[in-house]
């Protein structure tokens, strides 16, 4: 069970975290529900949102574990979006260029999923590691030719791996950092692993993006962490590693950045930068998510109510995207089957499942043509450009899209 007693921050373990935002109880948002499930009662656990005035790590409070959350319930597959595979395949061709790895360069992935990144290593020859304790996602990487250990990782995994042998040119921890509890095990995990000249690579949704955009949704029991170039620092510095180069990438999962960190203190010109933007707007300050909360209220309230006059004009209404962001975001909100009829995905594994919580069913994509929906409401709206261009003929018949996020409005 989650535990919200008073709480220790994740990373600096400073005792007066700083609570902004409360989004209530909701179920577990890769839980999707299957038919025979519909009948049982959920389990819902807390999401509340603390700061750390100490190392301005933004985290939830309480934990579930994470066997419920990566192994018992995780359908996401990293190979469904075609903007993340072009992403990832220019990541792992840069890396092969920058650091000339070849034959006797070992690349190891946390959260390999199905292998969407690693297999551009192995298309070079170059050996990988992928670590997936999600069993389906191991599968399929394994069936593309990616050795996969189906473990989570921290630091006895990495001592485990150096004792046998191999250490690693290169670490690459996308969305994942921010997936585990043990934040420290895992970062000195990673730094255990890593050869002395070798970089490690982060990705993850930067926190100022978050806030900016209002993107509460993207707040879940997954999410345990929600990352700055402050708090990534301060983070590294603790385990000998220096942040020595932040790229950022506006249009991936709603703002990511991507930090490069090493044993070797040799910073870009790029962390100075993002460092001063994130002191010179407050990122490491508790007044900078103190208005969050009314924020939320406030894109909830308009949310429901644009929803509901539409409905109140006899529009109809589905969702794009059994995305987890979808499952907070409809929970949090309040979007049952009186408003919106169903929910389309192109992920095989969602299809035929239920969204946790308010239970709209997950249909396949062609479904929008077939029912021609008046409204689709983007669930996975930090891929409407993907999803309007597959769906130009939706749109051709007079169909709209609805974005939820910053301010809830009707695509034009
Ligand atoms: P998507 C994931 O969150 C999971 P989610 C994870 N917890 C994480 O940290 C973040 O990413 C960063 C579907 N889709 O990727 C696929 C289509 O159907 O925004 C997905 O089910 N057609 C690791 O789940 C969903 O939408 C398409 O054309 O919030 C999108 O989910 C595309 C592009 C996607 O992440």
């Amino acid at each position: 069970m989650a535990d919200t007693e008073p709480a220790l921050c994740r990373s600096c373990g400073h005792d007066g975290l700083q609570t902004f935002l409360s989004l209530g109880k909701t179920p577990l948002a890769d839980a999707l529900v299957t038919e025979e499930q519909l009948t049982e009662e959920e389990a819902v656990f807390p999401l509340d949102v603390a700061f750390c005035p100490e190392c301005a790590l933004v985290q939830i409070l309480g934990d579930v574990p994470p066997e419920m959350l990566f192994v018992d319930n995780y359908l996401y597959f990293s190979s469904f979006s075609d903007h993340l595979l072009a992403h990832s395949r220019d990541h792992a061709l840069g890396l092969i260029e920058r650091l000339d790895l070849g034959p006797d360069s070992l690349v190891v992935e946390i959260a390999s999923n199905d292998g969407y990144l690693l297999r551009n290593f192995v298309e070079h020859g170059i050996p990988v590691l992928g670590i997936e304790p999600a069993p389906d996602q191991a599968d399929a990487a394994e069936t593309a030719g990616i050795p996969t250990r189906r473990e989570f990782f921290g630091i006895e995994l990495a001592r485990e791996l150096v004792e046998s042998g191999q250490k690693a040119d290169v670490i690459i921890a996308n969305n994942v950092m921010a997936h585990v509890p043990d934040l420290n095990g895992f970062v000195a995990g990673m730094a255990h692993l890593l050869e002395d000249d070798g970089v490690i690579t982060v990705e993850n949704p930067s926190v100022d993006e978050l806030v900016e955009r209002c993107a509460f949704d993207t707040i879940y029991h997954e999410h345990h962490c929600y990352f700055s170039c402050l708090s990534v620092s301060a983070l590294a510095a603790r385990h000998g590693l220096s942040l020595n180069r932040v790229d950022s990438f506006p249009d991936l999962h709603g703002g990511t950045l991507r930090w490069s960190l090493g044993k070797k203190h040799e910073p870009h010109v790029s962390v100075a930068r993002h460092v001063d933007a994130e002191t010179e707007a407050g990122v490491g300050g508790y007044a900078y998510y103190e208005h969050f909360a009314d924020e939320v209220n406030r894109v909830e309230r308009d949310l429901r109510a644009l929803l509901e006059g539409l409905k109140a004009d006899g529009a109809t209404i589905a969702a794009y995207g059994a995305a987890a962001k979808g499952a907070t975001l409809v929970n949090v909100v309040g979007i049952g089957t009186d408003l919106v009829d169903f929910v389309v995905d192109r992920n095989t594994h969602k299809q035929g499942r239920y969204m946790p919580g308010t239970h709209l069913p997950i249909r396949p994509v062609e479904a929008l043509l077939e029912e021609q929906p008046d409204y689709v409401l983007l669930l996975a709206w930090n891929f409407a450009e993907e999803i309007r261009n597959q769906q130009a003929e939706y749109e051709r018949r007079g169909g709209r899209f609805i974005v939820p996020v910053p301010t809830p409005e009707v695509l034009s």
